[in-house]
């Protein structure tokens, strides 16, 4: 097998994951994406839980393979209306289909436009647009202690949850930090899964510094920020600050409005925001208005969650997972 390639394969287990990755690929792979393989009828009573596992060698770009497919099927639209400039039809299917305007900016300045040209090449060259500004992104690797912040009930806990098996099944064993505010005695889901998989957690206030101190990697739970309390994100800021927190991860719920999603965003400085990551993408059909936040939002995309399994759905494949997502309004193509 060549090493050098991404590696696709299917495991029923933790153990079946680690014994592939490293036969195939050493100490130095890389998990990209986890999906839990689902079952349909009477079989998923019988049949054990199955993963598909996509990882590369250390050294291969995190973001492996762009699909090839373009974005609307293979028909030819030409410019019916030549009372409405072609410029500006354009731009109104685009956000129409939930792509800003400073994104579409960028697009028209590098784009030389003439009245005769083919619609269908524009949003080609518009998905092409997206995909070689993804790829010009200076993606940040993340460090050491790494701690995910955002609204309440987002997935920050089930997202540390798909970290923390990440880790595991590369043969890691990070310290997990819960800075919920909250004193579970380990019957919350976080704490009995570190303890099924044998991870370290520490519950910040209860449990002695010391003990957190031999682990070189340290993921936190941090309790749902309300973003309109400057206070909550004050403390939170200082919070990170104590713990030296070098990896600051935005989660956001894919399905929130940009109103929304533009506050949220807007509190990078304060609270020194590095990466993001957007959960409920199984949920969201209009995923375009996320490309904003990936390509203009200044944090480095980290991963995209896609469902509720505790060690799947999830992936760090974020252009072609987004681009597969990517969709252009039919009904407006369908006046063209
Ligand atoms: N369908 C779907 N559900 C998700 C996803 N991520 C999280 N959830 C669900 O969203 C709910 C909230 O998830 P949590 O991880 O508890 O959210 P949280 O941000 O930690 O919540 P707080 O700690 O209360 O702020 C749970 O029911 C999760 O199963 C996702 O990507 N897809
Ligand atoms: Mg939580």
């Amino acid at each position: 097998m060549d090493k050098r390639k991404n590696l696709r394969f299917r495991a029923r287990s933790a153990e079946e994951i680690i014994r592939t990755l490293k036969n195939n690929f050493g100490e130095n792979a890389r998990i990209l994406s986890i999906h839990q393989i689902k079952r349909r009828g009477l079989t998923r009573f019988l049949k054990k839980t199955q993963f598909e596992i996509t990882a590369a060698a250390g050294e291969v770009h995190l973001q492996g393979a762009v699909p090839q497919d373009p974005p609307i099927g293979a028909k030819t639209f030409i410019n019916p209306s030549a009372s409405i400039p072609f410029k500006q039809q354009t731009q109104r299917i685009l956000m129409h289909s939930g792509f800003s305007q400073p994104l579409m900016d960028a697009f028209f300045e590098n784009k030389p436009f003439q009245e005769q040209c083919n619609i269908q090449e524009i949003l080609n060259s518009f998905f092409h647009f997206l995909q070689k500004s993804y790829e010009q992104l200076n993606i940040k690797e993340p460090g050491q202690r790494i701690a995910l912040v955002g609204p309440s009930g987002v997935g920050k806990t089930l997202t540390l949850c798909k970290l923390i098996a990440q880790e595991v099944f590369l043969g890691q064993k990070p310290a997990v930090i819960k800075l919920d505010g909250e004193q579970s005695g380990g019957q919350d889901v976080l704490s009995m899964f570190c303890n099924i998989l044998g991870i370290s957690i520490f519950q910040e206030g209860v449990d002695q510094y010391i003990s957190y101190g031999t682990h070189s990697k340290m993921l936190f739970d941090h309790e749902g920020i309300n973003f309109f309390d400057h206070d909550a994100v004050n403390s939170c800021n200082t919070k990170l600050d104590q713990w030296s927190v070098d990896t600051r991860v935005l989660v956001l719920n894919a399905l929130y409005d940009t109103d929304f999603l533009d506050q949220c965003f807007s509190k990078i400085k304060d609270l020194k925001l590095t990466h993001c990551i957007f959960t409920h993408l199984d949920e969201t059909t209009h995923s375009n208005k996320l490309w904003q936040y990936i390509l203009k939002g200044r944090l480095s995309p980290y991963c995209l969650s896609f469902g509720q399994s505790l060690t799947a759905d999830f992936t760090s494949h974020v252009l072609p997972y987004l681009l597969n997502k990517t969709k252009i309004t039919e009904d407006l193509l369908k006046l063209y």
